[in-house]
């Protein structure tokens, strides 16, 4: 194990500067995850975004996961982007979508960690939180619940039907399955990402075709559930999905218990989730992992999300030696790819780059396991934010700022985590 980074700087500058980050990006009852290259509100940058605001405003804390509830469907499905004012800046728009939700919205959904973070706003004030956590409660449950009946395959795990379902949207656990895609007849279209952030470090366009292929397709099919899920080239096992819903489940039940909410059969639902977490263990690389639900197919990567197992609840000891391989091999945090497989690009996003909200999800997990490394983790990421800024996410390698600037996640996981010593 490579030594934590040099001496801590003075970073006492750096919790003004991401509540000014928070506030900025504030559109009114719901933050965008960056001025510019995502102009709407995004699923799960919003429950970090309430996070962050928890720290120093807890009122529009609860507002940013309302406002995001407001665009549930009624099948439960809360949508990973809510359109909630047009904007030509984001390529694709409601239009290429074409969903029927009450606010225009995606037809895909992203990790539930707005479950776990709802009962987190309610701990720190349960007075304040009461009504408004019990309002929200059904709604919780309803979501979750859609996952159990639209997103689980028989062998018990969650999987995604879009890699922008997973928010690791070009991660190689989707290449097996992107593979199956012929998507030529997917028409012209016009990209605006790469307007904003250089091209060599966002998705290639061999993905962005068989991400707007995919989206057309399930449009052609009215956004069914069923139809959508049948036949579809695209159904990949996901450990992000899988241990972020387990999370949300195990901590909706013991909050609703304790707020003598309706549980219903959560505690079943949460049983079987834990069950079915097996079936996202790689029995040949010995780590948790992604498979092709059509075909079997391991992802065979060492990913941030497989270092997900303990937010999930479960005590992973085999996982504890892999996280001290990638920690020795990547200073700035846990990569999204370990940099011994030779499909890491230390600049590409999903491929490579850190993460500060996952390096949270997998150093809070740690550490109330008892994993000590859980506190390293903290600790880098405190590090390279400090140093290099609230950018979208890291080089592991150098630290060098990558994607978008000023962005919400990265400043509300400074506030809530990182930044936070002691
Ligand atoms: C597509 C907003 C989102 C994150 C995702 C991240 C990226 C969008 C994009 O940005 O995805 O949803 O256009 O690249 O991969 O995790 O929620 O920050």
């Amino acid at each position: 194990m490579t030594e934590t980074l040099a001496a801590a700087d003075d970073f006492s500058d750096r919790d003004a500067a991401a509540r000014d980050i928070l506030t900025q990006n504030d559109r009114g009852g719901y933050t965008v995850p960056t001025d510019g290259l995502y102009p709407y509100q995004w699923n799960w940058d919003s429950a970090f975004a309430s996070l962050g605001f928890a720290e120093f405003d807890l009122d529009r804390a609860w507002q940013e996961i309302e406002t995001l509830f407001s665009g549930q469907w009624d099948n439960g499905m809360v949508p990973h982007i809510i359109f909630h004012k047009p904007d030509p800046g984001y390529f694709p728009g409601p239009d290429v979508w074409g969903c029927n939700g009450p606010i225009a919205s995606s037809g895909i959904t992203q990790p539930p960690v707005a479950l776990s973070f709802a009962t987190r706003l309610l701990a720190a004030d349960p007075e304040a939180g009461a009504a408004r956590f019990a309002a929200l409660y059904p709604k919780m449950r309803k979501w979750a619940e859609w996952f159990l009946k639209w997103r689980r395959d028989e062998k018990g795990a969650i999987f995604v039907i879009h890699p922008w379902e997973s928010g690791r949207d070009n991660a190689p656990d989707w290449d097996d399955a992107m593979s199956g895609i012929d998507p030529q007849d997917v028409g012209y279209y016009e990209r605006r990402d790469t307007q904003h952030v250089d091209a060599s470090m966002r998705p290639t366009k061999y993905d962005y075709d068989r991400y707007i292929w995919l989206v057309q397709r399930a449009k052609a099919l009215d956004w069914d559930d069923a139809k959508v899920a049948e036949g579809n080239p695209f159904k990949v096992a996901d450990p992000t999905m899988h241990f972020i819903l387990m999370r949300g489940l195990r901590d909706l039940l013991a909050a609703g218990e304790a707020q003598d909410l309706d549980t219903g059969d959560m505690a079943a639902q949460l049983a079987e989730l834990e069950a079915g977490a097996d079936a996202l263990w790689n029995p040949g690389m010995g780590y948790y992992d992604s498979y092709n639900c059509n075909n079997g197919i391991w992802s065979n990567a060492l990913s941030n999300a497989s270092f997900l197992c303990w937010f999930g609840g479960l005590d992973a000891p085999h996982m504890e030696q892999h996280l001290a391989r990638v920690l020795d091999a990547a200073p700035y945090g846990v990569p999204s790819l370990a940099p011994f497989d030779p499909r890491f690009d230390a600049k590409r996003y999903w491929r490579g780059p850190t993460w500060g909200m996952m390096n949270m999800m997998i150093g809070e997990g740690a550490s109330e396991r008892g994993v000590a490394l859980g506190e390293e983790v903290r600790k880098r990421t405190r590090e390279v934010i400090g140093r290099y800024g609230f950018v979208e996410y890291f080089d592991p390698m150098t630290g060098a700022a990558a994607g978008g600037k000023a962005f919400t996640w990265t400043a509300a996981v400074w506030l809530a985590w990182a930044g936070k010593e002691g």
